[in-house]
């Protein structure tokens, strides 16, 4: 029979994976939760046809240059802000994304750190913690309320839209929204939404969720600019990407009370935090962990190993961001 292909499982990830994967190619894998990245990331793919990645390890020109025999890139993420598409597109290099399937869990969580920023839940919580909690208080971590206020979110792709309806089905919210391209119609009517331009967007939010994918478009998308439009009694949670929101306009805007208080699951140049972030009391801050539930980081990770399977052994992989490049390749 034909030699197995050689695949590289790029981090630590279920043992199902390792299993599935097994089946059909020579398994290399990193087994350290520090990244793999540039000349050690080419050195350990070498002789390598496949790799299984997150949204962690760059792929870039220089890396597809040092590896010749890379022929798919599948990822447990649904973000690829970290992988050159068109590099790989013009290598014939097959790339595959995680979406759908982390779209409710996702939701859910940015749903909660909105919550839990609007009801100030860390900061009471290391207060009580502190032993600090003498005595009833009428104004006691009054934060703002959730239900029936104004949502704002930024970015109305799968994700947005799900965390939208629970905010109109389940906590009568009034939904604003800025998206490059509108919803249609009737999607708009089912949940009473309006499209606002950005700085509107701002200004009318009471609580602002940003879902936006992240790329040189979106930079800083958020900044000190924007934040100053936005009601001092205003919330803001970011489950995108770090670079979306200008972590140091944000901090210096939270010290100043332009708005009220922020949830963060994402950072610029993460895992390391902006000092001072994590300096202020108003905000609540999360280890990128919006995707994580057991059942949803398990499929999101044997969905990129369908793909590696499929891309490398002539397959439909089902979910691929660049499906023409197998149309290129010589059969056998
Ligand atoms: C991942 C994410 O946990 O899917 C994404 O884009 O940001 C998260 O769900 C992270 O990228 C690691 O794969």
């Amino acid at each position: 029979s034909a030699p197995r292909a050689r695949v590289l499982v790029a981090r630590p990830v279920f043992a199902e994976v390792h299993e599935r994967l097994g089946q059909h190619f020579d398994l290399r894998s990193h087994d350290s939760d520090v990244a793999l990245q540039g000349p050690a990331l080419a050195h350990a793919l070498q002789d390598c046809e496949g790799v299984f990645i997150a949204g962690v390890e760059q792929i870039d020109a220089a890396l597809l240059q040092a590896c010749p025999r890379l022929r798919a890139v599948c990822s447990m993420a649904v973000g690829y802000n970290n992988i050159d598409l068109q590099a790989c597109t013009a290598r014939g290099v097959l790339v595959s994304n995680a979406p759908d399937v982390l779209t409710e869990t996702t939701a859910d969580f940015g749903f909660a750190l909105m919550m839990a920023t609007a009801r100030r839940l860390s900061e009471s919580e290391h207060f009580l913690r502190r032993g600090d909690w003498k005595a009833w208080r009428y104004d006691l971590f009054a934060g703002a309320d959730v239900h029936g206020s104004t949502l704002g979110i930024l970015g109305m792709g799968r994700i947005g839209q799900a965390i939208a309806r629970r905010g109109v089905l389940g906590f009568g919210m009034r939904l604003v929204y800025h998206n490059r391209s509108r919803l249609p119609a009737p999607t708009e009517a089912s949940l009473g939404a309006q499209w606002l331009e950005r700085d509107a967007l701002m200004a009318e939010a009471d609580h602002l969720v940003i879902v936006v994918p992240y790329g040189p478009e979106s930079h800083h998308l958020v900044g000190a600019a924007e934040l100053a439009r936005m009601k001092p009694t205003a919330t803001l949670t970011n489950i995108a990407r770090g670079g979306v929101v200008d972590d140091a306009a944000l901090a210096r805007a939270l010290r100043q009370g332009q708005l009220a208080a922020a949830g963060l699951d994402v950072f610029e140049g993460e895992p390391q935090v902006h000092p001072e972030l994590l300096a202020l009391s108003n905000v609540v801050l999360t280890p990128h962990i919006a995707s994580a539930s057991l059942a949803t980081r398990r499929a999101m990770a044997l969905l990129a190993a369908d793909n590696l399977v499929a891309a490398l052994t002539g397959g439909e992989p089902p979910t691929a961001l660049n499906p023409q490049v197998l149309a290129l390749r010589q059969p056998g």
